[in-house]
Order: C-alpha cells, then structure tokens, then sequence
C-alpha cells in the first residue's frame, strides 16, 4: 500500500526499455574484456591456445543448453568472442534488449570461470577474472545473417593467417616483434603463405581447422531425425502419435527442399519440431560458413519456423 507511493518509477523503466524489431534474426556477439591482458596473464600459446578455444566452445554450448529451448540456433566463435544467432521468431523475454544480452554474457562468464579447471588444468586463475562485454544487433534478412557470419570467418581467417606469420616469424625465425611486423607490412595474403612454406616449411593449409575456420555450434537436428524411430516412445508417444511417421517423411525431405521445409505446417507440426530440436544434440564443427553448402544442408538454422 505504502508502496504505490513508490509505484511510478517502474514508468522510468518502461520508457527506457529496448524490445528488439520483431520478425528479425537477433545476433548476441559477445568479447572478452582486455583480453590481451588475460591471456598474456595467463600465458595462453601463441598465436592460438587450444586449451582456451575449448573452453570458449564448451561455455557457448552451455549457453545454447541454458537459454530457453531452442532459441538459439547457431553459435560462432574464434579468439574471444562469440556470436549467437536467435531464431528469428524468438520471443524470450519479450525480446528486451538488455535482459537478453546480459543474459547470454552472464551465463557464459559463469561458465568461463566454472570450467576454467577443467580446461587450463594446474593453471591458477588470476585477477582480474575475465569478463565479457556484449551486444545485440538484429539482421532484417537471411542474405544479411549470411553476409554477417561470413564476416566474422573471413575475420578469422585473415587474423589467423596474419599471427600464424607472424609468430613463426618469431618463434622459429628469431625475429623480434617489430621486424616480423615490418617483414609482413604490404603482404597479401598469398606472400603470407609463402614466408610459411619457403621459410618455415609451415603449409597454412595443414593448419588445425579451429584455428583457421573458427568454431560452428549447433544444433545436428538432422542427426534426431535419423534416429527418431530409435529415441521415442518415452513420454513423448501419444504427442507425436499419427502423425510422427507422415512427420518423419517431411524432415527428412526438408533437408533437401530447404525454403519451403516448415511451410504449411500447422502451429502444433512447427511446435512439435520446436521440441524436437530443442533435444538435438548440440555439435561444434570447424567448417566454412560462407559458401552455401552449410546452409543448404541444415534448413533448420535460418529457414525454419518453429
Ligand atoms: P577489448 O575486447 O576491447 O576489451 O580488448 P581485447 O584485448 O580483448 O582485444 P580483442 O578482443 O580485439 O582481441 C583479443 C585479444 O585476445 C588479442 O590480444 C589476442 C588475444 N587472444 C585471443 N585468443 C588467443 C589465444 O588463443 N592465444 C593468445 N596468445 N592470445 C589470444
Ligand atoms: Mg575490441
Ligand atoms: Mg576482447
Ligand atoms: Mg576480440
Ligand atoms: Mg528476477
């Protein structure tokens, strides 16, 4: 009672609330803070340490279990950042801006920190801890969402290439940093190769493929659908019933018809899909996500509506 004295501030929050444009793929990027001064701290292999790039996997599969059902449908990941891409229908927490993206960055620093043992055994983690900003940033078209993960790759690629010379240049070259800086100012990225192969007998190409390609997490739906006739009949059989034979038919065949894979289907078909995927096993995979190919052959992703 006394309290509706109070009361009208709430007014404050509402007016600064930011809901997300509706209908539109919301990508969370979220970025280690200083973390140049964290993996130097902490004595992370250069250019690329395994052992952390493992971690970030594991916290990014963390945050795609924890964060309502399905709604994320794909993560993207090299060096210290991470992207996660929303289904675009998604409709968590009234799509406000801050509490999802302080979410994500949340349960993934928790996940950082909790696991870190498990990753960098014996290895002591200091202060400060690490921490990770974040942003939201909605994409109004599947060509954009395409066009944004082809960037952040792309990134990685040309980054990867750039420190892979550069480190060998030290490492193995004895170069001091500014020597193997001036030694690659001007190079394209074909010279770059050249210094690894003719000088270091390094071919860029036999390089792992996390550290070329990045880290792809997502949800192998079609791995639950090969095995549906396996994986139900606990609980779920009088739900998917009559129709989970006619159904089975239907994902199998979406796989190859990607645009039209969930239309036509009714609210309870796309609904039971939802679940389904929900229960997908989460796999991270190092592959190109430029080129069609990924996509074409996972319409899940960015095609369907669920
Ligand atoms: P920020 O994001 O503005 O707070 O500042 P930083 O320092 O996090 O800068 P950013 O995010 O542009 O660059 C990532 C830094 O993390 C960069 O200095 C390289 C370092 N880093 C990321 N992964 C590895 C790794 O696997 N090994 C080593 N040695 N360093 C890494
Ligand atoms: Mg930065
Ligand atoms: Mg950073
Ligand atoms: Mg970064
Ligand atoms: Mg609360």
């Amino acid at each position: 009672m006394a309290n509706s004295k109070f009361e009208y501030v709430r007014h404050f929050e509402a007016a600064t609330t930011t809901h997300l444009l509706p209908n539109t793929h919301i990508v969370i990027r979220i970025d280690g803070r200083s973390f140049h001064r964290f993996t130097t701290l902490h004595s992370f292999t250069k250019p690329n340490d395994i052992r952390a790039l493992n971690l970030m996997n594991a916290c990014a599969t963390a945050v795609m279990h924890d964060l309502g059902g399905a709604a994320i449908s794909l993560a993207y990941g090299t060096s210290d950042e991470f992207s996660f891409l929303l289904r675009r229908e998604c409709d968590l927490f009234d799509r406000r801006e801050a509490k999802l993206v302080s979410t994500v960055v949340s349960i993934f620093t928790a996940h950082y920190i909790a696991l870190w043992p498990d990753f960098f055994p014996g290895v002591t983690l200091q202060r400060p801890l690490p921490s990770f900003d974040g942003r939201a940033v909605c994409y109004p078209s599947v060509p954009n969402v395409r066009d944004y993960f082809a960037w952040r790759q792309a990134d990685c690629h040309i980054n990867n290439l750039y420190n892979t010379a550069f480190w060998a240049l030290i490492q193995m070259g004895g170069a001091t940093p500014r020597e193997a800086e001036a030694t690659l100012a001007g190079t394209v990225a074909k010279d770059k190769h050249e210094i690894l192969f003719s000088r270091f007998k390094v071919n860029y190409n036999q390089e792992l493929e996390i550290f070329r390609k990045g880290s792809v997490v997502y949800r192998n739906y079609g791995a639950v659908s090969d095995l549906a006739g396996e994986e139900e009949g606990e609980g779920e059989k009088d739900e998917v019933a009559d129709e989970s034979k006619e159904e089975k038919k239907e994902a199998s065949s979406s796989r190859t018809q990607p645009l039209e894979a969930m239309q036509g289907k009714s609210r309870a078909q796309q609904k039971r899909e939802a679940k389904k995927l929900a229960k997908a096993e989460v796999v991270i995979e190092h592959v190109d996500i430029i080129k069609d190919a990924f996509w074409e052959k996972r319409p899940w992703i960015l095609h369907w509506t669920l």
